[in-house]
Formats: structure tokens, C-alpha cells, sequence
């Protein structure tokens, strides 16, 4: 048995569109910031081969759910690596409040796929706990490592991976989480991006696009240069929108309440205080700024938005292991 904590991530060069959905095998790199504030956590327990239990058996904040394809997917490729047959036991919180408008895919998967390495008795590093996560979901393969983390693309299932290009972030980059509509999203992103790449005229471009963002994200990274970071992070999103804006049919994940708040960001930024938008795969923006600037522009959005949520956020850690006491 092992129990494991995994972070959320925002990615600031999105990753859109599988070139190979069995191996998920991305089409382009991907830059994130894993996050401080929400985490899963997750204990996988490997049941003796005498237990009564006769299937794999997944537990939700205590209540027992069907088990999804892709739990399945990264039980199967662990049972696989530690030559193991017997059935497993997950039982998985979300501190990702559905709340806060953020994705709770990249955390739960890899909790999953390092808790359940180390019950099944495996000794993964970062890397090859990435791949697994992958498996999952492609976000997955980014919360594995903290700080700002690289998803590179890769040819093949070895070769796609994700790994910290700064692991201790020292300076000072905050992600505001604003909360402007928490139902479900109305085009899952996997359908999203398929939907891009099979029908949008401009997928290529966004490919070519991304991929050279990956550099320059890079050096603003390295450079510490917080409205860099931002503006770039700003362009890629809005590329990564116009594949959904031009694919056929087209389809967007801004509501009214995201544009609105697009707006008030440009506004204040006019006025000399730097603060950047970037959206997912739903209409909840996430704002990236200086963390001495956070307040300020949480209150500038208050006067128009004051109905709305906003979390703050800072650079978070890997995955980690939670020791047991029993
Ligand atoms: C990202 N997104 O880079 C991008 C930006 C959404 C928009 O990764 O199909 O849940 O499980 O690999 O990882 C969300 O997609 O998709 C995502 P699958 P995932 O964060």
C-alpha cells in the first residue's frame, strides 16, 4: 500500500492535440507551473490474492464509484511493469474544489500512477512516473515534477515525459484562479482537441506556434521576467482558442463572464499594472501576475466582478509520498 499527494498545474504553453490517443503521445510540447493550493490524494493498496474482492475497487471521498477506462489504463500498465495480478483498492480525495474553476485531472492521475507504482512495489523516477501519469491523462505527466515543468512532446512512449526546467521557483509569479461559472464544461477537452486537429485549417500553425513558444518561455522563465511571462503565456492561449474558433463546427470555451474579465485585464494592464489572462479547456481564466500585484488586481476586478471567486496561487511541489501510520 502507498499513499501520495499530487498538485494541480496551469500550463502557460498549452498541450492540444494527440498525434497517437492509444500512446497519448501529444503533438506539441507543453511549459506549466505546478500549483501550491490544490491537490489529490490518493492510497493504492494491492489486495492478497485470498481477499474476497473479485475486481478492482475505486473509493471518492468515501463513497465507491465505477471505475473509470483510464484508471484502468495506468492499473494495467503498473500490474504490467511489477508483474503482479492481483486486484487493487484506490481510494482518492480531491482537494480541488469544483469551486475553484480548476481541472483536477492533472493531480489525480499523478497521485495514481505514484501511489500505485510504489504499492505495486516499483521504484520509478521522476520520468518514468511521468509516462505513467501520461497514460492517464496528458496534464498528468506535468504534476509529477514542481516549479515550472516541460512536457516534451517526444516520438514515442519512452520519449514523451515531463521534467522541472525550475524546480524552486525564487521569484515572485502568483496565478490568480477566477471563478466565473463552475458547472461542468460543455466540450470535454479530449473531444476539444480532437476536434482541432481533424478540422481546423489552422492546427498546424498552432503546432509550429507552440513548440516555438516552448523556447521563448523558457528564456522569460530564466530571466525571472514576470510580464514576459505573462504576455506569452496570454498569446499562447489565444492561439490555442483559435483552433477551437475555426474548427468545423466551431466551438469555444469562453463564456460572456470570461471576455468580460479578458477586457478588465487589458484595462488595468493599460494602466501600468501587470496582470495576464490564460484559459483551459472551460470558461474559468486564470490570471498571472506578481504576487505583491495580487490584490490590487483582485480589487480592480471586484469593482465591476464582485460576485466572482478568485484564488490565489503559487508554485507548488511534485508529487510526494504521505507516510502511513498503520
Ligand atoms: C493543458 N489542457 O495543457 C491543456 C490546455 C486543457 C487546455 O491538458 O485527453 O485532461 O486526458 O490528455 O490532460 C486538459 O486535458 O486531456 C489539458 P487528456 P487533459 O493543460
Amino acid at each position: 500500500m502507498a499513499t501520495a499527494r499530487a498538485y494541480t498545474n496551469i500550463a502557460l504553453i498549452k498541450y492540444w492535440g494527440k498525434r497517437d490517443s492509444q500512446q497519448m503521445l501529444p503533438w506539441n510540447s507543453s511549459l506549466s507551473l505546478t500549483l501550491d493550493q490544490f491537490y489529490t490524494e490518493t492510497k493504492v493498496t494491492f489486495l492478497p490474492k485470498r481477499s474476497q474482492q473479485q475486481q478492482d475497487e475505486f473509493i471518492f471521498a468515501g463513497v465507491a464509484q465505477p471505475i473509470s477506462a483510464k484508471v484502468t489504463r495506468v492499473l494495467s500498465l503498473i500490474r504490467q511493469q511489477a508483474d503482479l495480478t492481483n486486484f487493487a483498492r484506490i481510494e482518492t480525495d480531491n482537494h480541488v474544489p469544483t469551486s475553484a474553476g480548476l481541472a483536477s485531472s492533472a493531480s489525480a492521475f499523478a497521485a495514481l500512477a505514484a501511489a500505485g507504482a510504489r504499492a505495486a512495489g516499483l521504484t520509478l523516477d521522476q520520468r518514468q512516473l511521468s509516462i505513467l501519469a501520461r497514460h492517464g491523462s496528458g496534464s498528468a505527466s506535468r504534476s509529477i515534477a514542481g516549479g515550472f515543468v516541460v512536457w516534451h512532446a517526444g516520438h514515442d512512449d519512452q520519449s514523451s515525459y515531463a521534467e522541472s526546467l525550475l524546480p524552486r521557483v525564487d521569484f515572485p509569479i502568483v496565478v490568480i484562479a477566477v471563478l466565473v461559472d463552475q458547472r461542468p464544461k460543455k466540450v470535454l477537452s479530449s473531444t476539444g482537441m480532437a476536434q482541432s486537429v481533424l478540422t481546423s485549417p489552422f492546427y498546424q500553425a498552432w503546432v509550429n506556434t507552440a513548440e516555438a513558444g516552448i523556447e521563448t518561455m523558457t528564456a522569460a522563465i530564466k530571466a525571472r521576467d514576470i510580464p514576459q511571462i505573462g504576455a506569452l503565456a496570454e498569446a499562447n492561449a489565444m492561439q490555442m482558442h483559435a483552433t477551437t474558433l475555426s474548427a468545423v463546427p466551431p466551438f469555444t470555451y469562453f463564456a460572456p463572464l470570461t471576455l468580460r474579465i479578458w477586457e478588465l485585464v487589458q484595462a488595468i494592464r493599460i494602466k501600468g499594472l501587470n496582470c495576464y489572462l490564460t484559459l483551459d479547456a472551460g470558461p474559468n481564466p486564470k490570471l498571472i501576475c506578481a504576487r505583491q500585484d495580487a490584490e490590487r488586481v483582485i480589487k480592480a476586478l471586484q469593482k465591476d466582478e464582485p460576485q466572482l471567486r478568485y484564488t490565489v496561487c503559487g508554485p507548488g511541489p511534485g508529487v510526494t509520498y504521505i507516510e502511513q501510520t498503520k
